[in-house]
């Protein structure tokens, strides 16, 4: 296994429910380590420019909406296959069908406000954590 970084959003519902410190507590207790964080509030421009993907499909306004509604966490995660470590630890995308114990099960009720993202891919992470972070804002471990 190689050691990864992977980009986390904790979006404005999660937020809202003071959740940030048990959805960081859940990374820590995985060993991942938290190299980078901030708090912001997304424009439209931002989040559209995030979900440029998604763009074109029946969800995406209510996605941007969403994500604009309230502040966000974005934190640079490493450590072993930081990438599908992190993705487990969120559980699925519908929190109805994610797994007993996972973050969207317990934080989250519906597939619009599932409380976390997660880069879906090692390539899909590189780009996202440039998306937020510049290289003097992401901070490796010395000790
Ligand atoms: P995310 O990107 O937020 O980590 O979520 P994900 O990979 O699990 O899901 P993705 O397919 O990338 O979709 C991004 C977000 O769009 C909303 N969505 N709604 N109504 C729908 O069918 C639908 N599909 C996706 C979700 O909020 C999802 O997190
Ligand atoms: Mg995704």
């Amino acid at each position: 296994m190689a050691v990864e970084r992977t980009l986390s959003i904790i979006k404005p519902d999660a937020v809202a429910k003071n959740v940030i410190g048990k959805i960081y507590s859940r990374f820590e207790k995985a060993g991942l380590n938290i190299l980078g964080a901030k708090m912001l509030h997304l424009s439209q421009e931002k989040a559209e420019g995030f979900y440029a993907e998604h763009k074109g499909r029946p969800f995406f306004e209510d996605l941007v909406a969403f994500m604009t509604s309230g502040p966000v966490v974005v934190s640079v995660l490493e450590g072993e296959n930081a990438v599908a470590a992190h993705r487990e630890l969120m559980g699925a995308t519908n929190p109805k069908e994610a797994a007993p114990g996972t973050i969207r099960a317990d934080f989250a009720q519906t597939i619009d406000e599932n409380a976390v993202h997660g880069s879906d891919s090692p390539a899909s992470a590189a780009r996202e954590v440039a998306y937020f972070f510049q290289d003097g804002e992401i901070c490796p471990r010395t000790r």
